[in-house]
């Protein structure tokens, strides 16, 4: 069995989560929130057999889109000023982050 982390962006989970279901993955979301962008995001934990990991990952590409962003300047006031930049930087964001963990043990009690 292995665990699907799948860090998405907030626009993409709703139809992430019903592509999930309809392929018969069963799933839990996290808020959670980029340590770069400090923006919200949403990740999928999603359990599955072996055999079925390359479907998984399959529906998550299908349903997650890369997208531009623009990353607002942080003002140097109080941190370091050789590392301000004075104007909007753009950054690529997603379709999806993903990690594939191996799972020891999956109990149900
Ligand atoms: P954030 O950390 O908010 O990053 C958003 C986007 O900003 C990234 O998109 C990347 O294009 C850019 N970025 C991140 N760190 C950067 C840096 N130090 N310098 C320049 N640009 C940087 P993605 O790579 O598609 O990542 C989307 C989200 O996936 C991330 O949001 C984070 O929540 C998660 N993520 C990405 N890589 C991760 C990792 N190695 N471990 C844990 N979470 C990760």
């Amino acid at each position: 069995m292995k665990l699907i982390l799948a860090v998405v962006q907030d626009q993409d989970s709703n139809r992430l989560s019903q592509a999930l279901m309809e392929n018969n993955f069963r799933s839990t979301k996290l808020a959670s929130t980029g340590g770069f962008l400090r923006a919200g995001n949403t990740t999928f934990m999603i359990g599955t057999d072996d055999i079925r990991v390359d479907k998984a990952l399959q529906v998550i590409k299908d349903s997650c889109k890369s997208r531009d962003q623009l990353v607002a300047p942080v003002s140097p006031m109080g941190g370091n000023a050789d590392s301000y930049v004075p104007y909007p930087v753009e950054v690529q964001v997603g379709g999806a982050t993903v990690f594939v963990l191996p799972v020891e043990n999956f109990m149900q009690f």
